[in-house]
C-alpha cells in the first residue's frame, strides 16, 4: 500500500458490489482511506472481502463505516442502477455542497431524478472489467479498461496515485461517448446472457445467440446514428459486443449474475433507457422491446 497522498481525499464508497469492492480496493491501495456507506446511516456494516488478484496474493479486507460525522466530499457510487435512488437517498442531506461523485455504473439515467447538490462535481466511470462476486469473493476475469471523465481535460489529483494501482484507469474527457459505447455493448450482451443464462464467451456460438447480438446491435445503431448523426456513429456496435464477450468470455454478465442470484435486474436502465430514447426519435426497437419484456418478466418474479 502506498503513502496517502498529500491532501487526499476520504473516499465514501456506496454499493460493494463487485466493481465497488474492486475500487475500494484501489483506493485503500493507492493511500486513500475509505469508508463503505451502509444502505440506512443507522446500519453500520463491517465486510470482509477476498481479492484473489493476478498480481498479488489473495488477501481479506476490512471496510468499516464508522465514520458518519464526516461529510461526504468524495462518494464512489457503484449501486446497481436501479438501487441508486433508494440507496443515494438517506445520504443527500450528508454531501458536502461541493461533493465530488464518481458513478460508476451500467446503464443511463439513474441520476436523473435525485435532487443532488448544485455544486456538486458529476464523473463518469465506465468500465468494461470483467468482475464478478460470490458472497464475498471477488473474481476477476478480465482486467480491461475503465474510463473516467466529465467534460474537463484537466483529470482531479487524486486521480494520478489511483491510476498506479487501478489498472486500466484512463481519464477521458470525452466520457459521453465512451458511456454510450458501453451502453450499447451492455445492450447486446447482458439481456442475452440473462436470457439464455450463458457465460459472456458463450454468445458466440456461429448460429442463433450470434444472430440474437446481430439484431439487437443493427437496432441499437440505428437509433444512436439518428441520435448522433453518420458522422458521429460508427454502428459497429456488434462489432465491439463481439469483442468484448471475446474479452471476458469467461466472465459471467452482471445481469446474468442479478438473474442467477434472484435479484431485479439494470434492464430498465439499459435497453429500457435506449427505448426511452427511441420513443423520443419515434423508431421502434422491436427486438430490444423483446428483450426488455422477457426480462422485465423476470424482475416481476424475482420480487
Ligand atoms: O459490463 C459488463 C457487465 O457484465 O455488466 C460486461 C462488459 C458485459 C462484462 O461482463
Amino acid at each position: 500500500m502506498l503513502n496517502p497522498p498529500k491532501n487526499a481525499p476520504h473516499w465514501h464508497v456506496l454499493g460493494l458490489g463487485s466493481l465497488g469492492s474492486l475500487s475500494a480496493y484501489y483506493l485503500l491501495q493507492s493511500g486513500f482511506t475509505v469508508s463503505v456507506l451502509p444502505r440506512a446511516p443507522t446500519h453500520l456494516v463491517a465486510r470482509t472481502l477476498h481479492f484473489p488478484l493476478p498480481h498479488t496474493a489473495p488477501l481479506t479486507l476490512s471496510l468499516r463505516a464508522d465514520d458518519q460525522g464526516i461529510p461526504i466530499t468524495h462518494l464512489w457510487l457503484t449501486v446497481k442502477a436501479h438501487d441508486t435512488a433508494l440507496a443515494l437517498r438517506p445520504w443527500l442531506p450528508h454531501l458536502a455542497s461541493n461533493a465530488t461523485i464518481v458513478c460508476l455504473q451500467n446503464g443511463m439515467g439513474t441520476l436523473d431524478d435525485i435532487a443532488l447538490p448544485a455544486d456538486c462535481d458529476v464523473i463518469y466511470a465506465s468500465s468494461t472489467n470483467g468482475v464478478w462476486r460470490d458472497a464475498d469473493q471477488i473474481h476477476i476475469a478480465a482486467e480491461n479498461t475503465t474510463e473516467i471523465g466529465n467534460h474537463s481535460n484537466t483529470p482531479p489529483e487524486w486521480l494520478s496515485p489511483l491510476q498506479q494501482q487501478f489498472s486500466g484507469l484512463h481519464w477521458n474527457h470525452n466520457i459521453d461517448t465512451a458511456r454510450w459505447q458501453k451502453l450499447t455493448v451492455n445492450a447486446v450482451i447482458n439481456p442475452l446472457t440473462a436470457l439464455y443464462q450463458c457465460r459472456n464467451g458463450a454468445l458466440l456460438d456461429g448460429g442463433e445467440r450470434e444472430r440474437a447480438m446481430e439484431k439487437l446491435a443493427n437496432e441499437i445503431d440505428q437509433l444512436c446514428t439518428l441520435i448522433f448523426g453518420h458522422s458521429n456513429w460508427q454502428a459497429d456496435t456488434l462489432q465491439r459486443s463481439l469483442s468484448i464477450a471475446r474479452q471476458t468470455a469467461r466472465n459471467t454478465s452482471s445481469m446474468l449474475a442479478d438473474r442467477l442470484a434472484g435479484r431485479s435486474t439494470e434492464i430498465e436502465f439499459i435497453n429500457g433507457f435506449l427505448l426511452r430514447q427511441a420513443e423520443k426519435y419515434d423508431v421502434v426497437l422491436p427486438f430490444n422491446q423483446s428483450c426488455v419484456q422477457r426480462l422485465q418478466a423476470l424482475n416481476q418474479l424475482s420480487q
